[in-house]
Protein backbone atom coordinates (compact mmCIF):
# COMPACT_ATOMS: atom_id res chain seq x y z
CA UNK A 1 0.00 0.00 0.00
CA UNK A 2 0.84 3.31 -0.51
CA UNK A 3 0.28 5.85 2.53
CA UNK A 4 0.73 9.71 2.41
CA UNK A 5 0.61 11.34 5.82
CA UNK A 6 -0.16 15.02 6.16
CA UNK A 7 1.29 16.68 8.95
CA UNK A 8 3.68 13.98 9.60
CA UNK A 9 6.25 15.86 11.97
CA UNK A 10 3.57 15.86 14.87
CA UNK A 11 2.62 14.19 17.38
CA UNK A 12 0.61 11.48 15.82
CA UNK A 13 1.90 12.27 12.77
CA UNK A 14 5.42 10.78 13.21
CA UNK A 15 4.70 7.69 14.58
CA UNK A 16 1.69 7.16 12.25
CA UNK A 17 4.30 6.99 9.90
CA UNK A 18 6.60 4.29 11.72
CA UNK A 19 3.90 2.32 12.07
CA UNK A 20 2.73 2.25 8.50
CA UNK A 21 6.58 2.10 7.34
CA UNK A 22 6.88 -1.01 9.49
CA UNK A 23 4.21 -2.78 8.10
CA UNK A 24 5.81 -2.63 4.83
CA UNK A 25 3.61 0.41 3.30
CA UNK A 26 5.35 2.86 0.85
CA UNK A 27 5.32 5.96 2.91
CA UNK A 28 5.55 9.33 2.22
CA UNK A 29 5.20 12.26 4.92
CA UNK A 30 4.95 15.80 4.01
CA UNK A 31 5.12 18.75 6.89
CA UNK A 32 5.88 22.22 7.34
CA UNK A 33 6.59 22.09 10.63
CA UNK A 34 4.20 24.95 11.77
CA UNK A 35 3.85 23.26 15.06
CA UNK A 36 7.52 23.99 15.64
CA UNK A 37 6.92 27.73 14.76
CA UNK A 38 4.14 27.99 16.86
CA UNK A 39 5.26 25.92 20.08
CA UNK A 40 8.50 28.47 19.26
CA UNK A 41 6.86 31.49 18.94
CA UNK A 42 4.24 30.55 22.17
CA UNK A 43 7.53 29.18 24.62
CA UNK A 44 5.77 25.94 24.21
CA UNK A 45 8.42 23.91 22.90
CA UNK A 46 7.99 19.77 23.34
CA UNK A 47 9.40 18.02 26.45
CA UNK A 48 11.67 15.97 24.65
CA UNK A 49 13.38 17.43 21.34
CA UNK A 50 12.79 15.67 17.92
CA UNK A 51 15.52 15.77 14.86
CA UNK A 52 13.65 17.98 12.25
CA UNK A 53 11.92 15.45 9.52
CA UNK A 54 15.18 13.95 7.13
CA UNK A 55 17.11 13.13 9.93
CA UNK A 56 14.30 11.33 11.85
CA UNK A 57 13.66 9.63 8.81
CA UNK A 58 17.60 8.24 8.41
CA UNK A 59 17.18 7.89 11.94
CA UNK A 60 14.48 5.36 11.69
CA UNK A 61 15.91 3.77 8.57
CA UNK A 62 19.28 2.90 11.01
CA UNK A 63 17.35 1.74 13.71
CA UNK A 64 14.43 0.19 11.74
CA UNK A 65 15.00 -1.03 8.26
CA UNK A 66 12.46 1.09 6.64
CA UNK A 67 12.50 4.05 4.49
CA UNK A 68 9.91 6.89 4.85
CA UNK A 69 10.51 9.91 2.44
CA UNK A 70 10.10 13.20 4.17
CA UNK A 71 8.56 15.99 1.70
CA UNK A 72 9.02 19.57 3.44
CA UNK A 73 6.79 22.10 2.02
CA UNK A 74 3.52 24.02 2.96
CA UNK A 75 -0.12 22.06 2.15
CA UNK A 76 -1.85 25.13 2.31
CA UNK A 77 -0.45 25.63 -1.59
CA UNK A 78 -2.16 23.86 -3.92
CA UNK A 79 0.53 23.17 -6.30
CA UNK A 80 2.31 21.13 -3.72
CA UNK A 81 -0.43 19.42 -2.62
CA UNK A 82 -1.56 18.70 -6.09
CA UNK A 83 2.53 17.33 -7.11
CA UNK A 84 1.98 15.02 -3.99
CA UNK A 85 -1.19 13.04 -4.72
CA UNK A 86 -0.91 13.24 -8.29
CA UNK A 87 2.94 11.80 -8.91
CA UNK A 88 2.30 9.15 -5.53
CA UNK A 89 -0.61 8.19 -6.29
CA UNK A 90 -1.56 7.28 -2.73
CA UNK A 91 -4.20 4.31 -1.87
CA UNK A 92 -4.68 5.83 1.76
CA UNK A 93 -3.96 9.57 2.48
CA UNK A 94 -3.88 10.35 6.08
CA UNK A 95 -4.69 14.23 7.07
CA UNK A 96 -3.19 15.27 10.10
CA UNK A 97 -1.95 18.51 9.05
CA UNK A 98 -3.61 21.50 11.46
CA UNK A 99 -3.34 23.47 14.09
CA UNK A 100 -4.69 21.49 16.93
CA UNK A 101 -4.88 23.41 19.90
CA UNK A 102 -8.11 25.20 20.97
CA UNK A 103 -6.07 27.29 23.60
CA UNK A 104 -3.84 28.59 20.13
CA UNK A 105 -6.92 29.40 18.06
CA UNK A 106 -7.75 31.70 20.68
CA UNK A 107 -5.32 33.51 21.66
CA UNK A 108 -5.24 36.72 19.18
CA UNK A 109 -6.77 37.76 16.23
CA UNK A 110 -3.54 36.52 14.07
CA UNK A 111 -3.71 33.21 15.62
CA UNK A 112 -7.41 32.47 14.88
CA UNK A 113 -7.03 33.47 11.79
CA UNK A 114 -3.84 31.06 10.72
CA UNK A 115 -6.53 28.74 12.24
CA UNK A 116 -9.27 28.69 9.96
CA UNK A 117 -7.07 29.30 7.27
CA UNK A 118 -4.71 26.87 7.24
CA UNK A 119 -7.23 24.28 8.38
CA UNK A 120 -9.64 24.90 6.11
CA UNK A 121 -7.16 25.83 3.13
CA UNK A 122 -5.43 22.03 3.52
CA UNK A 123 -8.36 20.20 3.69
CA UNK A 124 -10.06 21.97 0.46
CA UNK A 125 -6.88 20.99 -1.27
CA UNK A 126 -6.69 17.38 -0.29
CA UNK A 127 -10.43 16.53 -1.39
CA UNK A 128 -9.40 19.11 -4.67
CA UNK A 129 -6.44 17.15 -5.83
CA UNK A 130 -8.19 14.03 -4.77
CA UNK A 131 -10.82 14.87 -7.14
CA UNK A 132 -8.56 15.74 -10.08
CA UNK A 133 -5.72 13.14 -9.82
CA UNK A 134 -6.57 10.69 -7.29
CA UNK A 135 -10.37 10.04 -6.95
CA UNK A 136 -10.43 6.00 -5.86
CA UNK A 137 -8.07 6.98 -3.22
CA UNK A 138 -9.41 6.67 0.44
CA UNK A 139 -9.11 9.89 3.03
CA UNK A 140 -8.68 9.21 6.42
CA UNK A 141 -8.95 12.65 7.95
CA UNK A 142 -8.66 13.27 11.53
CA UNK A 143 -11.60 15.01 13.24
CA UNK A 144 -12.32 15.13 17.18
CA UNK A 145 -14.88 14.41 19.13
CA UNK A 146 -14.94 18.28 20.00
CA UNK A 147 -17.25 18.86 16.87
CA UNK A 148 -20.45 17.46 18.71
CA UNK A 149 -19.43 19.34 22.19
CA UNK A 150 -21.58 18.01 25.07
CA UNK A 151 -25.32 17.78 23.99
CA UNK A 152 -27.94 16.62 26.91
CA UNK A 153 -28.33 13.48 24.47
CA UNK A 154 -26.82 10.31 23.30
CA UNK A 155 -23.77 11.32 20.79
CA UNK A 156 -24.19 8.29 17.52
CA UNK A 157 -21.18 8.23 15.48
CA UNK A 158 -21.48 10.75 13.34
CA UNK A 159 -24.74 10.63 11.42
CA UNK A 160 -28.45 10.77 13.26
CA UNK A 161 -31.72 9.68 11.96
CA UNK A 162 -34.34 12.39 12.36
CA UNK A 163 -38.54 11.94 12.20
CA UNK A 164 -39.75 15.56 11.57
CA UNK A 165 -43.87 16.13 10.71
CA UNK A 166 -44.46 12.17 9.88
CA UNK A 167 -41.24 12.56 7.52
CA UNK A 168 -37.53 10.76 8.41
CA UNK A 169 -33.71 11.36 6.82
CA UNK A 170 -30.30 10.84 8.07
CA UNK A 171 -28.21 13.89 8.97
CA UNK A 172 -24.68 14.83 10.16
CA UNK A 173 -25.10 14.59 14.27
CA UNK A 174 -25.61 17.79 15.44
CA UNK A 175 -22.42 19.95 16.12
CA UNK A 176 -21.50 22.75 18.47
CA UNK A 177 -17.73 22.89 19.29
CA UNK A 178 -16.24 24.93 21.89
CA UNK A 179 -13.48 26.50 20.50
CA UNK A 180 -12.19 28.40 17.55
CA UNK A 181 -10.23 24.92 16.51
CA UNK A 182 -13.02 22.60 17.00
CA UNK A 183 -14.87 24.71 15.21
CA UNK A 184 -12.74 24.37 12.02
CA UNK A 185 -13.23 20.37 12.47
CA UNK A 186 -16.80 20.96 12.20
CA UNK A 187 -16.32 23.05 9.02
CA UNK A 188 -13.52 20.79 8.01
CA UNK A 189 -16.33 17.70 7.88
CA UNK A 190 -19.03 19.47 6.31
CA UNK A 191 -16.75 20.30 3.71
CA UNK A 192 -15.60 17.37 3.15
CA UNK A 193 -19.28 15.58 3.20
CA UNK A 194 -20.10 18.14 0.08
CA UNK A 195 -17.07 16.62 -2.13
CA UNK A 196 -18.16 12.85 -0.87
CA UNK A 197 -21.60 13.55 -2.33
CA UNK A 198 -21.00 15.44 -5.21
CA UNK A 199 -17.72 13.49 -6.23
CA UNK A 200 -18.02 10.32 -5.15
CA UNK A 201 -14.61 10.13 -2.53
CA UNK A 202 -14.35 7.45 0.17
CA UNK A 203 -13.32 9.08 3.22
CA UNK A 204 -12.88 8.23 6.82
CA UNK A 205 -13.50 11.36 9.63
CA UNK A 206 -12.00 10.25 12.79
CA UNK A 207 -13.80 11.86 15.76
CA UNK A 208 -10.57 11.14 18.23
CA UNK A 209 -10.61 12.38 21.66
CA UNK A 210 -7.57 13.69 23.66
CA UNK A 211 -4.71 11.58 23.16
CA UNK A 212 -2.33 10.65 25.88
CA UNK A 213 1.22 8.62 25.96
CA UNK A 214 4.78 9.11 24.91
CA UNK A 215 5.80 6.22 22.69
CA UNK A 216 4.88 3.56 20.41
CA UNK A 217 6.16 -0.31 19.62
CA UNK A 218 8.15 1.04 16.59
CA UNK A 219 9.54 4.04 18.31
CA UNK A 220 10.43 2.68 21.63
CA UNK A 221 13.78 2.47 23.64
CA UNK A 222 14.96 5.37 20.84
CA UNK A 223 14.59 9.16 22.64
CA UNK A 224 15.63 10.96 19.10
CA UNK A 225 12.70 9.29 17.71
CA UNK A 226 9.60 9.49 20.14
CA UNK A 227 6.56 11.90 19.34
CA UNK A 228 7.02 15.07 20.05
CA UNK A 229 5.28 15.12 23.40
CA UNK A 230 3.94 18.46 24.81
CA UNK A 231 3.17 19.26 28.46
CA UNK A 232 2.70 23.26 27.91
CA UNK A 233 -1.41 24.96 28.31
CA UNK A 234 -1.14 25.62 24.48
CA UNK A 235 -0.17 22.53 22.92
CA UNK A 236 -0.20 19.67 25.67
CA UNK A 237 -3.12 17.75 26.27
CA UNK A 238 -4.69 17.03 30.04
CA UNK A 239 -3.25 13.90 30.46
CA UNK A 240 0.19 14.53 28.92
CA UNK A 241 0.17 17.98 31.27
CA UNK A 242 -0.68 16.15 34.34
CA UNK A 243 2.37 13.20 33.94
CA UNK A 244 4.70 16.40 33.48
CA UNK A 245 2.79 17.92 36.39
CA UNK A 246 3.51 15.01 38.35
CA UNK A 247 7.07 14.82 37.88
CA UNK A 248 7.59 18.71 38.02
CA UNK A 249 5.76 18.67 41.59
CA UNK A 250 3.42 21.21 40.54
CA UNK A 251 -0.46 20.18 42.16
CA UNK A 252 -2.64 18.52 38.64
CA UNK A 253 -3.74 21.70 37.16
CA UNK A 254 -7.79 20.88 37.34
CA UNK A 255 -9.90 23.45 35.44
CA UNK A 256 -12.90 24.39 37.68
CA UNK A 257 -15.06 21.75 39.08
CA UNK A 258 -13.57 18.98 36.65
CA UNK A 259 -16.32 17.52 35.69
CA UNK A 260 -15.87 17.52 32.18
CA UNK A 261 -16.01 14.82 30.62
CA UNK A 262 -14.21 13.58 27.60
CA UNK A 263 -13.66 10.56 25.58
CA UNK A 264 -9.39 9.60 26.04
CA UNK A 265 -6.95 7.36 24.21
CA UNK A 266 -3.67 5.92 24.19
CA UNK A 267 -1.91 6.90 21.38
CA UNK A 268 -1.08 3.40 20.83
CA UNK A 269 -4.66 3.20 20.03
CA UNK A 270 -4.78 5.94 17.49
CA UNK A 271 -2.10 4.38 15.65
CA UNK A 272 -4.03 0.90 15.55
CA UNK A 273 -7.23 2.58 14.45
CA UNK A 274 -5.99 4.70 11.88
CA UNK A 275 -4.40 1.07 10.49
CA UNK A 276 -8.32 -0.31 10.83
CA UNK A 277 -9.39 2.44 9.34
CA UNK A 278 -7.22 2.04 6.40
CA UNK A 279 -7.72 -1.52 6.13
CA UNK A 280 -10.98 -0.95 5.89
CA UNK A 281 -11.91 1.58 3.64
CA UNK A 282 -14.74 3.59 3.20
CA UNK A 283 -16.38 2.91 0.66
CA UNK A 284 -17.28 4.94 -2.95
CA UNK A 285 -19.45 8.26 -2.36
CA UNK A 286 -19.30 7.36 1.68
CA UNK A 287 -18.32 9.38 4.53
CA UNK A 288 -17.43 7.40 6.74
CA UNK A 289 -17.79 8.57 10.63
CA UNK A 290 -16.05 6.90 13.59
CA UNK A 291 -16.06 8.09 17.36
CA UNK A 292 -12.39 7.40 17.97
CA UNK A 293 -11.73 6.87 21.96
CA UNK A 294 -11.69 3.86 23.98
CA UNK A 295 -12.62 5.12 27.93
CA UNK A 296 -14.27 8.55 29.13
CA UNK A 297 -13.39 10.52 31.70
CA UNK A 298 -13.87 13.28 33.93
CA UNK A 299 -10.94 15.73 34.38
CA UNK A 300 -11.07 14.62 37.91
CA UNK A 301 -11.24 11.09 37.42
CA UNK A 302 -8.17 11.67 35.24
CA UNK A 303 -6.17 13.05 37.85
CA UNK A 304 -6.80 10.91 40.38
CA UNK A 305 -5.83 7.92 38.16
CA UNK A 306 -2.56 10.07 37.87
CA UNK A 307 -2.39 10.29 41.24
CA UNK A 308 -2.70 6.61 41.98
CA UNK A 309 -0.17 6.08 39.54
CA UNK A 310 2.46 8.52 40.92
CA UNK A 311 2.74 6.17 44.12
CA UNK A 312 4.05 3.11 42.10
CA UNK A 313 7.09 5.43 41.30
CA UNK A 314 7.67 7.49 44.52
CA UNK A 315 5.92 10.63 43.40
CA UNK A 316 3.41 12.38 46.21
CA UNK A 317 0.95 14.20 43.85
CA UNK A 318 -1.44 16.47 44.90
CA UNK A 319 -4.72 17.81 42.94
CA UNK A 320 -5.53 21.90 42.90
CA UNK A 321 -8.66 22.91 41.37
CA UNK A 322 -7.67 26.54 39.32
CA UNK A 323 -10.49 28.93 37.44
CA UNK A 324 -10.98 27.49 34.67
CA UNK A 325 -9.48 29.45 31.05
CA UNK A 326 -12.22 27.75 29.36
CA UNK A 327 -15.84 28.36 28.73
CA UNK A 328 -17.22 24.98 28.86
CA UNK A 329 -19.79 22.94 30.73
CA UNK A 330 -18.47 21.78 33.90
CA UNK A 331 -21.00 19.38 34.39
CA UNK A 332 -22.69 17.86 31.84
CA UNK A 333 -24.36 14.37 30.57
CA UNK A 334 -22.13 12.57 28.29
CA UNK A 335 -22.67 9.90 26.87
CA UNK A 336 -20.92 8.99 23.35
CA UNK A 337 -20.99 6.08 20.97
CA UNK A 338 -17.53 4.25 19.80
CA UNK A 339 -18.81 0.28 18.35
CA UNK A 340 -17.79 0.77 14.52
CA UNK A 341 -13.87 0.71 15.70
CA UNK A 342 -14.38 -1.91 17.84
CA UNK A 343 -16.12 -3.47 15.20
CA UNK A 344 -13.96 -3.45 12.79
CA UNK A 345 -11.41 -5.19 15.84
CA UNK A 346 -10.12 -2.46 18.08
CA UNK A 347 -8.46 -3.95 21.30
CA UNK A 348 -7.88 -0.76 23.53
CA UNK A 349 -5.17 -0.55 25.28
CA UNK A 350 -6.95 0.87 28.75
CA UNK A 351 -5.79 3.61 31.41
CA UNK A 352 -4.01 1.59 33.99
CA UNK A 353 -2.21 2.35 37.27
CA UNK A 354 0.96 0.78 35.38
CA UNK A 355 0.58 2.04 32.31
CA UNK A 356 0.61 5.86 33.58
CA UNK A 357 3.66 4.56 35.70
CA UNK A 358 5.61 3.81 32.99
CA UNK A 359 4.67 6.90 31.64
CA UNK A 360 5.76 8.87 34.52
CA UNK A 361 9.13 6.79 34.03
CA UNK A 362 9.92 8.18 30.21
CA UNK A 363 8.84 11.74 32.20
CA UNK A 364 11.30 11.28 34.93
CA UNK A 365 14.05 10.71 32.61
CA UNK A 366 13.60 14.30 31.03
CA UNK A 367 12.67 15.58 33.89
CA UNK A 368 15.61 18.75 33.41
CA UNK A 369 13.94 19.99 30.32
CA UNK A 370 10.26 20.74 32.22
CA UNK A 371 9.65 24.63 32.17
CA UNK A 372 7.22 25.43 35.09
CA UNK A 373 6.47 28.36 33.29
CA UNK A 374 4.69 26.49 30.43
CA UNK A 375 2.10 24.77 33.08
CA UNK A 376 -0.12 27.55 34.23
CA UNK A 377 -2.95 28.49 31.28
CA UNK A 378 -1.96 31.58 29.64
CA UNK A 379 -4.65 31.70 27.27
CA UNK A 380 -8.50 32.46 28.36
CA UNK A 381 -11.44 32.19 26.75
CA UNK A 382 -13.08 35.52 27.88
N1 LIG B 1 -8.15 20.46 31.20
C1 LIG B 1 -7.93 20.65 32.56
N2 LIG B 1 -6.66 20.94 32.96
C2 LIG B 1 -5.62 21.06 32.09
C3 LIG B 1 -5.84 20.83 30.72
C4 LIG B 1 -7.13 20.54 30.31
O1 LIG B 1 -8.85 20.57 33.38
O2 LIG B 1 -4.50 21.34 32.54
C5 LIG B 1 -9.50 20.12 30.74
C6 LIG B 1 -10.05 21.05 29.68
O3 LIG B 1 -10.66 22.18 30.27
C7 LIG B 1 -11.01 20.14 28.93
C8 LIG B 1 -10.37 18.76 29.05
O4 LIG B 1 -9.44 18.86 30.11
O5 LIG B 1 -12.25 20.10 29.57
C9 LIG B 1 -9.65 18.31 27.79
O6 LIG B 1 -8.73 19.30 27.44
P1 LIG B 1 -7.48 18.98 26.48
O7 LIG B 1 -6.61 20.21 26.48
O8 LIG B 1 -6.88 17.69 26.84
O9 LIG B 1 -8.19 18.76 25.09
P2 LIG B 1 -8.77 19.76 23.99
O10 LIG B 1 -8.39 21.17 24.19
O11 LIG B 1 -10.22 19.50 23.86
O12 LIG B 1 -8.01 19.32 22.67
C10 LIG B 1 -7.29 18.10 22.56
C11 LIG B 1 -6.35 18.24 21.36
C12 LIG B 1 -7.18 18.42 20.12
C13 LIG B 1 -8.18 17.28 19.99
C14 LIG B 1 -9.02 17.20 21.23
C15 LIG B 1 -9.98 16.05 21.26
O13 LIG B 1 -5.47 19.33 21.55
O14 LIG B 1 -6.31 18.49 18.99
O15 LIG B 1 -8.99 17.50 18.89
O16 LIG B 1 -8.17 17.04 22.38
S1 LIG B 1 -11.51 16.48 22.07
O17 LIG B 1 -11.21 17.09 23.35
O18 LIG B 1 -12.28 15.26 22.22
O19 LIG B 1 -12.17 17.42 21.22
Amino acid sequence: MKTLILGGDGYLGWPTAAAFAVRGDEVVVADNYLRRLLAQQTNSEALIEAPLLPERARLFNDVAGHAIRVEIGDLTEYEFVERLIRDFQPDTIVHYAEQPSAPYSLMSVNASRLTLNNNLNVTLNVVLAMVEHAPNCHLIKLGTMGEYGTPNIDIEEGWIDIEHKGRSDRFLFPRAAGSLYHTTKVLDTDLIWFYVRTFDLRVTDLMQGPVYGLTSPELEGHPDLLPSFHYDDIFGTAVNRFLVQAVANVPLTVYGGGGQTRGYLNLIDTLACVKLAADNPAGERELRILNQFTETFSVLELASHIVDAGKLVGLDVEIQSIENPRREAEEHYYNPANSGLAELGLEPTLVSPERLAAMLEIVLQHKHRIDRDRIMPRVSWS
